[in-house]
C-alpha cells in the first residue's frame, strides 16, 4: 500500500510510473541537470548496441523531454562502466558486451566519450588492455580513473586494474594484480573507494578486506577486518567520508568506517529482510535511499518476492525505516540516483538473465524533506541558490547567496549508478558562517582524496531542513578555477 499523504513528510512519496524510451540499467548525472540513460533496446531487449537516452527533468517526464539517439560507436555499452570526466566536457564509457559466434557476453577492450555539449557518442579512438564487462570506474584523487574487474571473457577475468589519464592514455597496475580483490573472486563490479590517505579500499563479495595502492606499477594487499558475506547483487555505498554502508546476505548491514589505518566494520541492526538486487543512493541531507529487490534471486519462480517497499537508512540514528511503496517490481539491472533537484531516480529492471522484468519505465521518489512537516501532504517552499561560484577549490572559501536562512549545506558528487552500484557519489557536509544579510562564506572540501575533482550538486537547507534545488559546482584545485 502506497503511504498517505498524510506521512509524505516521514516515508516519502513515489510520483507515478512514467515511459522510458530503454530500460534505464545504466544512469549518470550529467553537469547540466539531464539523465543519459542505456542498456537495451526500445523493447526492452539486453543491448547498449542501437540506442542511448538523454532525459532533460526540466521538459517533465513526457516524449518532449527525452532525446534518444542511435549509437554509432559499434560498442555495445550494456553493463559497461560509466563516469564523468571533468576535464573536457565527456563521459567515458569502458568496456561492455559484444557477441561472439552468435554468442553475448563476451567483453568488449573499447572506450567510447560521450560529449554532453553537442549530445554524441563516440569511439575514444584508444582500447583498455583488456577487455572488460562489468567493470568498477572511480575518479581518483589526481583526476586519473581506475578501472578494475570485469569480466575478460565467459571464463576468464581481469585481475589487473588500469588507469586512465584524461587526453593522454591507458597504463596497466602490473603490480596489482589479484584474483581474490578484483578478478575472478571478485570480478562483477568490485566496490572500491579511494581513502583519506590515498589507498582505495576494496570490499569483497567474499567478506575480504583489501588495500590497493595505485602509485607506481601498484600494489595490492589484504587487510585483517572481515565482513559478512555479501553477494554482487547487494549494495554498498559511501555515504559520508571515509564511511561506507555495506548491505550483505541475509539482510544484514555493517557500516565500515575506512578513515584510520585498518578499516572499521561495526554490525547494523538487521534492516528487515534480504533485498537481492537493491539499489541505493545517498539523498541531499545524506540519508540513503534502498529501493527495489527482492527476497532471494531474480528468476521467474522468484518474480513474486519483490519487494517493493522502499527504505531509509538515517546516518545519525543508523537506523532503517520504511519509506514509501513503489508500484514496480526492480530487480536485476534496476537503479536508483539522486537528481539536481533533490528527489531520487529509480528505473529499470529486465534485460538479459533478468527477462522477467521489462522495465521500460521509471518512477520518481520525493524524500520526506520536501515536505511540509504539518502532515498536509503539501510540498515546502524551498529555498533558492541566489548566487554561487561555478568552481571552487580544495580549502578555499567561497560566497554564497540563499534567499532563506541556512541550516546547512552539503555537497554531493554526481553518481553513476548500475548493478546496484553507484560509481563516484561523495557526500559531505560544508561547514559555514553567516556573513550578513542572505550570503553565507563556505569552506570548500579540503582533501581530494576525500572529494575527488569533479561536478558536484551543493544544496542549501532552510531552518525546516528543506533543500535548495542544487548549484552544480566544479571542484578543482584553484590554477583552473580563474
Ligand atoms: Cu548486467
Amino acid at each position: 500500500m502506497p503511504v498517505s499523504a498524510g506521512q509524505y513528510h516521514v516515508r516519502g512519496h513515489f510520483g507515478p510510473v512514467v515511459n522510458w524510451p530503454l530500460i534505464p540499467l545504466q544512469v549518470l548525472t550529467l553537469p547540466d541537470g539531464r539523465l543519459l540513460s542505456y542498456g537495451s533496446d526500445a523493447t526492452g531487449r539486453q543491448s547498449g548496441l542501437e540506442i542511448y537516452d538523454i532525459w532533460d527533468p526540466k521538459k517533465g517526464v513526457g516524449p518532449e523531454s527525452h532525446l534518444t539517439l542511435p549509437n554509432t560507436t559499434g560498442t555495445d555499452i550494456f553493463c559497461s562502466g560509466q563516469l564523468l570526466i571533468p576535464s573536457n566536457q565527456t563521459v567515458l564509457l569502458v568496456g561492455g558486451d559484444r557477441t561472439v559466434d552468435g554468442r553475448r557476453n563476451w567483453s568488449s577492450p573499447d572506450v567510447n566519450v560521450f560529449s554532453y555539449a553537442v549530445n554524441q557518442l563516440k569511439s575514444s579512438g584508444q582500447t583498455m588492455a583488456n577487455p572488460r564487462w562489468y567493470p568498477t570506474v572511480a575518479t581518483l584523487a589526481n583526476g586519473e580513473v581506475l578501472v578494475l574487474g570485469g569480466r575478460l571473457d565467459p571464463t576468464h577475468f581481469v585481475p589487473t586494474p588500469e588507469i586512465y589519464t584524461p587526453e593522454k592514455g591507458w597504463r596497466a597496475l602490473t603490480g596489482a594484480s589479484s584474483d581474490e580483490a578484483f578478478g575472478s573472486k571478485n570480478w562483477d563490479y568490485p566496490r572500491a573507494w579511494q581513502t583519506q590517505r590515498g589507498d582505495l579500499v576494496i570490499l569483497s563479495g567474499t567478506g575480504d578486506i583489501f588495500s590497493l595502492d595505485v602509485t607506481g606499477k601498484g600494489s595490492v594487499k589484504k587487510l585483517g577486518a572481515k565482513l559478512s558475506v555479501g553477494h554482487v547483487d547487494v549494495p554498498s555505498l559511501m555515504y559520508a567520508p571515509g564511511k561506507i554502508l555495506s548491505m550483505r546476505n541475509h539482510g544484514e548491514a555493517y557500516k565500515v568506517d575506512i578513515n584510520g589505518q585498518e578499516p572499521v566494520p561495526t554490525k547494523l541492526e538487521w534492516f528487515g529482510m534480504a533485498r537481492h538486487y537493491a539499489s541505493a543512493t545517498v539523498m541531499a541531507d545524506g540519508g540513503v535511499f534502498i529501493s527495489g529487490g527482492g527476497l532471494r534471486n531474480n528468476s521467474d519462480k522468484d518474480h513474486i518476492l519483490a519487494n517493493r517497499v522502499t527504505m531509509i537508512w538515517n546516518p545519525v540514528t543508523e537506523k532503517f525505516t520504511m519509506a514509501d511503496v513503489a508500484q514496480k517490481n526492480r530487480l536485476y539491472h534496476s537503479v536508483a540516483l539522486l537528481l539536481p533537484d533533490a528527489t531520487v531516480f529509480t528505473g529499470g529492471g529486465g534485460a538479459g538473465y533478468a527477462k522477467a522484468e521489462n522495465n521500460l519505465n521509471a518512477e520518481i521518489y520525493y524524500p520526506p524533506y520536501l515536505y511540509e512537516k504539518n502532515g498536509s501532504g503539501q510540498l515546502a517552499r524551498r529555498p533558492v541558490i541566489g548566487s554561487a561560484p561555478d568552481f571552487i577549490a580544495w580549502g578555499h572559501q567561497f560566497e554564497l547567496k540563499v534567499d532563506a536562512e541556512v541550516s546547512r549545506l552539503t555537497l554531493i558528487k554526481l553518481g553513476s549508478s548500475t548493478h546496484v552500484q553507484v560509481f563516484d557519489q561523495r557526500f559531505l557536509d560544508l561547514p559555514f558562517t553567516k556573513e550578513g544579510n542572505a550570503a553565507y562564506k563556505v569552506t570548500a572540501p579540503t582533501s581530494a582524496n576525500m572529494a575527488p575533482p569533479g561536478y558536484y550538486f551543493l544544496f542549501a537547507f532552510d531552518k525546516n531542513g528543506v533543500p535548495s534545488i542544487a548549484k552544480v559546482v566544479k571542484l578543482a584545485a584553484p590554477a583552473v578555477t580563474s
